[in-house]
This record gives C-alpha cells, sequence and structure tokens, in this order.
C-alpha cells in the first residue's frame, strides 16, 4: 500500500530540510507532498530549487491556514494511505510504519498517533507536563474529553498532529477548514460516519514559539468552538 506524505509549511526555514531527510529515509512505498502556504523566510524559495522527482510541491499566493494546506494535499494525494507529517520536528517520522499498520490490516481506516497513551510502554517514559507544557496539557485534556463526551471517540490525544486516514474515507469528508481547526473537523466528520479511532503510542519532541510554534490561545478557542459545531451541522 502507498502512503501519501502531506506537509504543510509555513515559514519552516529551520526545519524543513532535515524533516524531508527523516521523511525520505522511512523505507516504504511512499508519495510526498509539500504545500507551501506563501512562507517569507526563505521556506518557499527552499523549495522552489528542490527538484526532487519524490517531492510535488505546490505553492499558495497568499498566506490561508494550515488546514488549507493540508486540503490542497488531500485533493492531489495518489496513494492508499493518507498521513500529515508537519513541517517541524515535534513528530518523528520512524513512526509512520506503527501508524499505518492497523489499516493495512484492516484493522481501521483511522489512526491517531497518541503522547498519552493509557496502556503501558509510551516510548518516552516522560511525564505529561514534560511533554507539553501546562496550558497546551490543559487544552489538549479540553478537546480530548469533549471528543470523548460529543463523539464518543474514546481517544487520549485528539489534538496529535500524527492523523492517519485510509485515503478515500479522508478524501470523502467534504472538510472545510482552514486555519488550524482541521483536527477537530476530521475528528468530527470520522466520528460521525461511525469510523472508529484506533491509536497507536508515539514519541514527541515539543518545540516553543521562540523555535516557531504558530498555534496559540486563539486556535484552541477555535477548535474548542469547531468540535461544538459541528455536532449539529455538517
Ligand atoms: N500551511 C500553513 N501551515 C502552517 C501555518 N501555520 C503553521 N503551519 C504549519 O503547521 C504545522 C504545525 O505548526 P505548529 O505551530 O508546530 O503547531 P502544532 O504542531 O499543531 O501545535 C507546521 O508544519 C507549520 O509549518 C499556516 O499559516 N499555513
Ligand atoms: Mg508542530
Amino acid at each position: 500500500m502507498k502512503l501519501s506524505i502531506i506537509i504543510p509549511a509555513y515559514n519552516e526555514k529551520k526545519t524543513i530540510d532535515e524533516i524531508i531527510k527523516r521523511v525520505k529515509a522511512v523505507k516504504i512505498s511512499k508519495e510526498i507532498i509539500i504545500v507551501d502556504d506563501f512562507s517569507t523566510d526563505g521556506t518557499r524559495e527552499f523549495l522552489k530549487n528542490l527538484h526532487d522527482p519524490q517531492i510535488k510541491t505546490f505553492f499558495h499566493k497568499k498566506n490561508h491556514g494550515k488546514s488549507h494546506g493540508v486540503r490542497v494535499g488531500i485533493k492531489e494525494a495518489k496513494g492508499d494511505i493518507i498521513i500529515i507529517q508537519d513541517a517541524d520536528l515535534e513528530y518523528d517520522p520512524k513512526d509512520y510504519s506503527k501508524l499505518i499498520k492497523p489499516i493495512e490490516q484492516g484493522k481501521s481506516k483511522v489512526v491517531y498517533g497518541t503522547r498519552f497513551p493509557k496502556k503501558k510502554g509510551h516510548p518516552s517514559l516522560l511525564h505529561p507536563y514534560e511533554i507539553l507544557s501546562n496550558p497546551f496539557y490543559f487544552a489538549n485534556k479540553i478537546l480530548t474529553t469533549m471528543a470523548n463526551v460529543l463523539y464518543n471517540a474514546h481517544i487520549t490525544d485528539e489534538p496529535t498532529c500524527y492523523k492517519v486516514f485510509d485515503a478515500k474515507v479522508l478524501k470523502s469528508l467534504n472538510l472545510k477548514s482552514e486555519r488550524f481547526e482541521f483536527c477537530p473537523e476530521v475528528t468530527a466528520k470520522v466520528r460521525k460516519k461511525g469510523y472508529k479511532i484506533y491509536e497507536v503510542p508515539i514519541s514527541y519532541n515539543p518545540r516553543t514559539a521562540e523555535e516557531g510554534k504558530k498555534i496559540n490561545f486563539k486556535d484552541g478557542i477555535e477548535a474548542i468552538w469547531t468540535l461544538i459545531k459541528y455536532r449539529f451541522i455538517n
């Protein structure tokens, strides 16, 4: 089965080179799709000069937001399975093989990588506060609890960026998000269609705002609102 890796990138000059190397190093059948969201720090120029036959690049004419980039990638994806890969180094492509396994084995059509697995055997063995700083951890708990209460999701890490899908399922969801609401929208919509979310423990290496993290308090509020909204509309 072929994996489509979608990388939304916005001002990630410091990490784009390294994340591409790490993704390419994974030995599975794959295509890499990178959507530059009108970066202004040199990421765009770097990608324009790549000329790598394994990588398809798309360039926005203005900044739209992460979810818009992800949606462009979904439309272009030709693989059987789709994973979203951030352009920073918080998530580790070495986790791909275990993330896609439940889909390959036909156990599930949707897999999330969790940083807070309930079962023993967490790879990092860190305390949750060492994984996410206090406000991010709090937001994570709210969003995860809401997904479980509103959508009966039974998950431990709703906002995780490692979300993996059977390509046909993801393409069928009619996604509309622009900024950071891809995660809550997709969680709401897969659950409303009755797909179960299978979780796999992953490793995580957080970055700070100083290091380039862009998601903030307002995005957290928007994510909460998105989970509520899609309970009532499609
Ligand atoms: N396309 C696009 N991607 C963005 C934008 N802002 C952030 N990103 C990308 O989204 C990913 C996640 O960003 P990050 O700030 O680390 O948030 P988090 O990992 O979701 O908490 C990174 O790959 C960013 O480059 C944006 O405005 N447009
Ligand atoms: Mg990130």
